[in-house]
Parts: C-alpha cells; sequence; structure tokens
C-alpha cells in the first residue's frame, strides 16, 4: 500500500493521546509531513490493539511497548503485534540478549529498534555499551537513544556503526534537532511540541525546516 509518509522527513511523530478520533484526525492531517508515527501505551489502551490497523492507513506505525520480559512472553506480544500491520516495534535492551534474539525472530517484517539510553538518567546508564553490544548481536534494525542527552547520544553513535537511531526528547523534553542529527541521529521522535501546539501541522514543518537545514 502506497502511504503518503515523507520518506525525507526526518520527524517521527509521538502520537500520546488516549482519544482514537483526536489520534485518527492527527494521523491523517500529519501523515505527509513525518517519517513514521510512534503510538505507546495511553492510545492502545483506551482503544485497544486495532488502533494499530487504524493508524496504518496514514503512516507506518512503530509501536513503543518497550518490551521488557522473558523470551517467551516478549515473543508473545511481537507476534500479535505483528499481526496488526505495525511497522516497527520498539523493546528495551537491559533485559538481555535472549529476549532481543527473541523479538527479532517473532517480528516478522516489522523493523525492531532497541533502547539503549533514555532521555532521563537511569540505571541503563551504566551499561549502554553492552546494550548497543546486545543489540547489535541480535539484529536489531535500530536503536533508542536520548537527543536531549548530545554528549551520550555521541557516544552510542561512536560504537554503533551506521544502524539508524531514532531519538526522543526535541522540545517538551529539553532537546533540539540540530544538535540531536548532529550527535548521530538519524530520526527525532517529537511528541507534545506538536499534538499540544495550537497548530500541528505548522509545528512539524517547522521541524522538518530546522532537520533538512543541516
Ligand atoms: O517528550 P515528548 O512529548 O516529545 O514525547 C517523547 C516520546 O518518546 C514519548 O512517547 C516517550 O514515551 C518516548 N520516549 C522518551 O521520551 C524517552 C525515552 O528514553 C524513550 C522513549
Amino acid at each position: 500500500m502506497d502511504l503518503p509518509t515523507m520518506e525525507d522527513s526526518k520527524i517521527i511523530f509521538a502520537l500520546d493521546v488516549y482519544d482514537r478520533d483526536t489520534g485518527i484526525e492527527l494521523a491523517k492531517n500529519l501523515a505527509d509531513q513525518v517519517f513514521a508515527i510512534k503510538v505507546n501505551w495511553p492510545i492502545i489502551l483506551e482503544n485497544g490493539i486495532k488502533i494499530i490497523s487504524e493508524l496504518s492507513k496514514y503512516s507506518k506505525i512503530i509501536c513503543d511497548f518497550k518490551l521488557a520480559d522473558v523470551e517467551n512472553t516478549d515473543k508473545l506480544i511481537t507476534e500479535k503485534v505483528a499481526q496488526y500491520g505495525a511497522w516497527g516495534i520498539i523493546s528495551h535492551a537491559f533485559t538481555g540478549i535472549k529476549s532481543l534474539r527473541a523479538v527479532v525472530k517473532s517480528a516478522g517484517q516489522m523493523k525492531v529498534f532497541s533502547v539503549v539510553s533514555m532521555s532521563q538518567e537511569s540505571y541503563i546508564d551504566n551499561v549502554y555499551d553492552k546494550l548497543v553490544d546486545d543489540s547489535l548481536k541480535a539484529g536489531v534494525f535500530g536503536l533508542v537513544a536520548p537527543a536531549n542527552r548530545p554528549d551520550r547520544l555521541k557516544k552510542i553513535r561512536d560504537i554503533s556503526g551506521d544502524i539508524k537511531i531514532i531519538a526522543p526528547g526535541v522540545g517538551a523534553q529539553g532537546g533540539n534537532i540540530i544538535s540531536a542529527i548532529m550527535a548521530g541521529a538519524d530520526y527525532i521522535i517529537i511528541g507534545r511540541s506538536i499534538y499540544d501546539s495550537p497548530d500541528p501541522i505548522g509545528a512539524i514543518k517547522k521541524f522538518n525546516d530546522e532537520a533538512t537545514k543541516l
């Protein structure tokens, strides 16, 4: 299916709303301005997993479920998400390579991204290099690393080769697009600064302009 998604955009829109109609409206209006749309638990908990198929009519959908369990449970969740047509899924990496491999194996066509560092300080800060190493060995498609911590992001890029890095933390969490891209991010994840804006389309256009200036 041909999606209107803008392949050269560096923006992944984080659609962190509960309401179905609001979510569908935003997806419809913004899909042609973004590389992909990321959903998290709020919209799934309110509307059920079928919302993934509905949203997939408008854009590539990345399910940010931050899987963090034993391999069998991660596999069961991943297979179920794949059935609803998601383009990508996000897993934690700290649960170890066995779980990551289970996610990659059961993802089918879906791209798997693993979290190697958070946008706020956390205990995984102490092991980010091991998380990158395991993620590369497990064969994930990409990594999630913080846009608002460019020094950390740069360290992650330096040990990750050319694997895709998607980076949250711009706008509401204080980061900016230019320093994140310069530190090595391929795509920038932005939520509140878009969906809370009185003009979401204008907000995305501004972010796209900024990202393509580089
Ligand atoms: O802060 P924002 O509203 O721009 O949204 C950021 C999104 O990225 C949100 O869905 C959040 O769950 C996700 N995310 C982080 O913010 C930080 C991480 O380390 C990983 C994911």
